[in-house]
Formats: structure tokens, sequence, C-alpha cells
């Protein structure tokens, strides 16, 4: 039986991380480990749970012909259970499956996974990723219960939106944000990504989701969970909007690719830490 892996972390990874996501040398809380308000940009916290050997290995026993050059990240939800995020921490993170269906020629796997503190034990954060593999087989199962903000649909109100954002990528957003862990060829191999059916690399979808979250925490503040569906792919150097409507403690968002007038994140949302003793 394979041990659950110990993820370490310092200043370095997340400095590396926040600039990975879109923060610039005059935002010093992001990038000077020396600023009184130096902090973790909440999406860092699915780091531990990517690109592990044990996180792959809990969901692709459950499938048949799985195909690593085919699976495309779908949804993911991040729960944080307590602030600040530490600067410096080593975790130790369990994998579970939470549900495989199989759609037509697709394989849409659900897996969970739970990251503690090594030292104290006690829970810091939780993720779901949701993986759309094509051409792959499974058997549709519900294996454990999902948290409700995971499974919401968050549709965007046809009201005009009360933030509109543009993020420039740069053409190299891919290769440096693989740094941060998650090493998938399809983010830098021409030719791999070419196996996939793509004509260039893709960005990964956690960092358009990260790039997005970083400009929603700088207009709403903290959030202690968060969730997305990646409905169109992103290459790196295009431009993406992000659109929020507030809705109480609950942000709900899109970000489109201006290039290509589609749509890269829909069904989601943040949900805003406030003063409520649930955190
Ligand atoms: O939406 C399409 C698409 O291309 N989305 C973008 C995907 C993407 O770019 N993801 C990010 C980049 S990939 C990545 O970052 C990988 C990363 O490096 C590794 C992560 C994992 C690491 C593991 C660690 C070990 C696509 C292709 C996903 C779906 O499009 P269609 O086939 O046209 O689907 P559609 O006809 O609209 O719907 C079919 C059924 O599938 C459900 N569905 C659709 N999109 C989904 C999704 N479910 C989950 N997530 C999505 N994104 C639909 O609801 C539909 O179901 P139903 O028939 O029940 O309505």
């Amino acid at each position: 039986k394979m041990p659950d892996p110990i993820f370490s972390w310092n200043d370095r990874d997340v400095i590396l991380y926040n600039l990975g996501v879109g923060a610039h040398r005059k935002e010093l809380k992001y990038v000077y480990e020396n600023d009184s308000d130096f902090q973790v940009i909440p999406t860092f916290c699915h780091l531990p749970t990517f690109n592990t050997v044990k996180s792959q290995v809990t969901f692709s026993r459950l499938l048949r012909n799985f195909n690593p050059m085919l699976l495309l990240h779908g949804e993911h939800y991040i729960k944080i259970n307590k602030f600040p995020i530490p600067i410096e921490a080593a975790v130790k993170t369990s994998y579970y499956p939470l549900e495989v269906t199989q759609k037509g020629t697709n394989t849409i796997v659900v897996h969970g996974s739970k990251s503690v503190d090594e030292s104290t034990g006690e829970e810091l954060f939780s993720n779901e990723a949701t993986l759309f593999i094509r051409k792959c087989e499974g058997d549709t199962k519900q294996y454990n219960e999902r948290r409700t903000f995971a499974t919401t649909q968050f549709i965007a109100p046809k009201t005009e939106p009360i933030f509109t954002k543009d993020i420039h990528t740069t053409d190299d957003q891919a290769a440096l944000y693989r740094l941060t862990g998650d090493r998938n060829p399809l983010h830098i191999d021409p030719a791999f990504a070419e196996g996939a059916k793509f004509e260039n690399p893709i960005l990964h979808g956690m960092c358009t989701y990260g790039l997005t979250a970083k400009v929603l925490l700088d207009e709403f503040g903290l959030f202690d969970e968060i969730k997305g569906r990646f409905t169109g792919i992103v290459f790196p150097g295009e431009t993406l909007r992000v659109f929020a409507w507030k809705d109480g403690d609950t942000v709900i968002f899109q970000t489109h690719v201006v290039e290509r007038k589609t749509i890269a994140i829909n069904n989601a949302a943040i949900k805003l830490v406030t003063d409520k003793p649930n955190l």
C-alpha cells in the first residue's frame, strides 16, 4: 500500500504560484516575503492534490482504456478550512473517488482529496477534481457524498455584471505555471498536444482558474469555497475577460476568451469569507 504523499512548501513556492496566476512585481503582498501582508492566493490549495502518483492510481484503477493524453480537467472545487493559509507548511493528502459517470464514449471521474497538516493532523483544505476523459470506459457509480457548493450549477444572471476585468495571459504562461507542479506535457509539448487533437499546447485549467481567482480576490476579498467548470480551452497568450455578479456572500463568475469569443470557465462561483463563525 502506497503511503499518503507529503507536500511541503515555503515562501518561494508561494511567490512562484502567485506570479503564475498573474501577480506582478508591484503587488508586494503577493511577491515579496517581507511585506507585512504577504499572502497565499487561496487557489494554491489545490497544488498538493495534483500529479502525484498516488492521485493518479486512485482514479485510474476505476477505468478501462485510460489514456492520459485524452484527459481534460472538467471542473474543480476547493474548500479552505483555515485562514491565513500558511506561507510554509507540510500537508499529508489522502485521495478517494467521489463518482464515476459514463457519458457516451467519455468517462467523467470526480476525485476527492483532503489535506491535513502533517504535524497537527488538522484538516487545512479539501478538493474535488472532475476529470473529463475522452475514449474511456468506467462503471457509473457514486462512491461518496459531494459538497453542496461543488455540485451547484451557478448560472450567470442575465443582468449586467458588477465587475469586468481583462487579463492578458502571456505566451509563456503555461511554461511558467507548470513549475508550480502540474508537469502534464499537454501544456508544453507540441507533439503531445497534437496527439490530444490541439493545434498548440493549451493552458492549464487551474492556471485560468487561478488567474480568475486572483482578480476576484482583489475585488471582493477572501473566499473559502470556489467552484468552476472548464467549458473551453485557452491558449497561452490569449486575453481572458472575467465577469462577476454578487448575490449575498456568493459571487458568480464567468471567464471568457476574448479573441475566440468562447467561454473558458462557466457555472462558477466563490463563497466570500464573512464574520460568520463557520470558518
Ligand atoms: O467542455 C469541453 C472542453 O473542451 N472543456 C475545456 C477543458 C479544458 O480546457 N480543461 C483545462 C485544460 S486540461 C488540464 O488542465 C489537465 C491538467 O493538466 C490535468 C488535470 C488532472 C490531473 C490529474 C492528477 C493525477 C469538454 C471536451 C470537456 C466537453 O465538451 P463536449 O464533449 O462538447 O461536452 P458536451 O456535449 O457539452 O457535454 C457532454 C456531457 O458532459 C458534461 N460535461 C461537459 N463539459 C463538462 C462536463 N462535465 C464535467 N466537466 C465539464 N467541463 C455535460 O454536462 C454533458 O452531460 P449531460 O449529457 O448529462 O448533459
